[in-house]
């Protein structure tokens, strides 16, 4: 389909630089900082007379994104990552400008490539929204042509059918407070480091109401890309990670019935969407510190899954207050005291989750586990869980459900 406003998409889409760009020489392949300059260069010119910068931007794209991958995630110099964040830029203002028709297929395809470098970049410091303001304008303007529209599925109460088996967990009940004052919170539970469930606090939230309509994150982000696991345990050998678009993944895997287990995981949909960033709270509660000298901004995280979904037993080395936007949640936890009992895996990617499974323990090979304590907890629509640094934690959704997790130091 023919896209009729390419007059003004490209200089929308010019203006999000409000600073001129800034291409890091730092440990970049003199060959390609040679064409990235060439390539930046090209992107403000009025008419492009062909498409070699669009290989040679490609051929960049994938330099970087090789750098990317060799090694750890933590060792990738940052000035790398901003290089990545620049060339996605350049290849859209490219991919706009060429010659050629344009159509809403090219302007999707433009959207992932903003995505990609959303991703894997890193904000610039001269243009720190650049990206995150290309793909709202770019998501905008696709839902002027197609808008998927899906019958809206009432996300109805279902964890009444596990009541029973519930009850049967033998397990400490996790206490449950409404609203408690952050000074009760303080001293109670943080300073004691005692989890709580925590009712009545996110009623605020534009969250609990708009996002309980797929089709609303489906506006606001149906072309998004973002990253799903595939497969029932991350612990598993067939587990794997895809990109998708999030429609892909609400019609495939959170919608369908199929079994193929899909789960919106850990992702910070919040720095890359900052639509669905405003319809969220910081909890009050995260102001809370056991070393203010420390205190950060929290790490915050999405959780969107189909009813199955399952974190296995780990843990994690920040504070966190896991809020339900909606959906049932199981919560079984365990105290940092009673790690000696759990057997973490012996490798370092999974030195944080422990074998056993705490639903069904097989006791001959993980005979010690007899020895922790189990706590348990229904964490349901509205309501938040504390659950404290280094806690264990095994979580099954009970429900669709769309929870949001905040770390914190
Ligand atoms: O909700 C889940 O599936 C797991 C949440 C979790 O592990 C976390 O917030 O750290």
């Amino acid at each position: 389909m023919t896209y009729h406003n390419k007059n003004e998409i490209i200089p929308q889409i010019l203006s999000f630089a409000k600073n001129p760009l800034n291409i890091r020489e730092e440990n970049f392949n003199c060959h390609f900082l040679h064409t990235l300059k060439i390539c930046l260069e090209a992107q403000s010119r009025e008419n492009l007379e062909n498409q070699d910068y669009l290989f040679q931007i490609d051929a960049i794209l994938d330099y970087i994104h090789e750098e990317l991958n060799t090694g750890h995630w933590s060792t990738v110099p940052l000035t790398m990552r901003e290089n990545f964040t620049v060339s996605s830029y350049i290849k859209a203002v490219l991919m706009l400008k060429n010659p050629n028709e344009l159509t809403v297929d090219s302007l999707e395809h433009c959207l992932k490539v903003i995505d990609l470098g959303l991703l894997l970049g890193a904000p610039l410091e001269e243009n720190p929204e650049l990206l995150m303001e290309c793909a709202k304008y770019l998501q905008k303007e696709i839902n002027k042509y197609h808008r998927d529209t899906l019958i809206n599925v009432e996300n109805k109460t279902q964890y009444e059918d596990h009541l029973h088996y519930y009850s049967n967990i033998d397990a400490i009940e996790i206490e449950a407070l409404i609203i408690p004052s952050i000074e009760t919170f303080n001293n109670k539970f943080f300073q004691l480091q005692i989890p709580v469930i925590l009712k009545g606090c996110m009623d605020h939230w534009p969250a609990s109401k708009k996002w309980l309509d797929v089709n609303y994150l489906l506006e606001v982000a149906g072309n998004r890309t973002v990253p799903v696991e595939l497969g029932s345990l991350y612990t598993d050998e067939q587990w794997s990670q895809k990109l998708m678009t999030l429609k892909d993944f609400i019609k495939n895997h959170y919608l369908s019935e199929s079994g193929n287990t899909g789960y919106l995981a850990q992702h910070n949909l919040f720095d890359q969407i900052s639509e669905l960033r405003e319809d969220i709270r910081i909890p009050e509660y995260c102001c809370c510190s056991l070393n203010f000298e420390e205190a950060m901004e929290p790490d915050i995280n999405a959780w969107l899954g189909p009813k199955g979904t399952v974190s296995p037993l780990h843990q994690d080395p920040k504070n966190n207050v896991l809020a339900q936007v909606y959906g049932t949640k199981q919560i079984l936890l365990y105290s940092p005291e009673d790690t000696q009992f759990l057997y973490p895996h012996g490798e370092t990617m999974l030195s944080n989750t422990s074998q056993v499974d705490p639903l069904n323990p097989n006791y001959i090979k993980y005979p010690e586990f007899k020895k922790a304590t189990m706590f348990k907890g229904l964490l349901k629509s509205g309501e938040m869980l504390f659950i404290p640094l280094k806690w264990w934690h095994h979580v099954t959704a009970l429900e669709k459900s769309f929870s949001v997790s905040f770390w914190w130091q």
